[in-house]
């Protein structure tokens, strides 16, 4: 599916597993995952399934329809760190042409968005969703009393994009049987 979505050879940048413990476990602030994963041309995207049943209850994932088409958003440190990590770190940057670099990022949040324009997502285990690197996504916190919310992210571009982050630079090819 990735394949036939990327229209080329998909690529894994990085996969990241979720869990969010019930009574506050806090989600990631709604964001562009371009905000985190600059690549070159742009064909992020991301295939979330899930390990538990995830509502708007126990912080299942958000979406902003259509966000994919819009430019990308700014953003600033997340406002409600009941509801969303925040944190700040530096990451090594290399391009194409071999230039280094540090960049300082943080947890992003965009600014100016509609809150209106949220849509709290249901998806049931073993369930899945895809969306690109310019849709606005992300989660709140785990606000039920009992189940978990577990997730598994995978990331990937496709074959020939340029990963500027230099600890995911090394992606691996995504090939039959794997
Ligand atoms: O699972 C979540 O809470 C957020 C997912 C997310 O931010 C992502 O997959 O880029």
């Amino acid at each position: 599916m990735v394949r036939e979505l990327l229209d080329g050879q998909p690529q894994i940048v990085q996969t990241m597993y979720m869990a969010k413990q019930p009574e506050g476990g806090t989600g990631v602030a709604l964001h562009q995952d371009t905000h985190y994963i600059r690549n070159e041309p742009n064909t992020l995207m991301a295939c979330w399934v899930v390990l538990s049943n995830t509502d708007r209850d126990n912080g299942g994932l958000c979406v902003v329809s259509g966000s994919h088409k819009r430019p990308l958003y700014r953003t600033r440190l997340p406002s409600d760190d009941t509801q969303h990590a925040s944190w700040e770190k530096d990451y090594e940057m290399r391009d194409a042409q071999g230039k280094t670099w540090t960049e300082s990022m943080h947890s992003h949040e965009v600014d100016g968005l509609d809150l209106e324009e949220i849509e709290y997502l249901t998806v049931p285990r073993a369930g899945g969703v895809f969306f690109t690197s310019m849709t606005i996504n992300g989660s709140f916190a785990n606000a039920s009393s009992d189940p978990k919310r577990l997730a598994f992210a995978t990331h990937y571009v496709r074959e020939g994009t340029w990963v500027y982050r230099r600890d995911i630079q090394n992606t691996v090819p995504v090939t039959s049987g794997n």
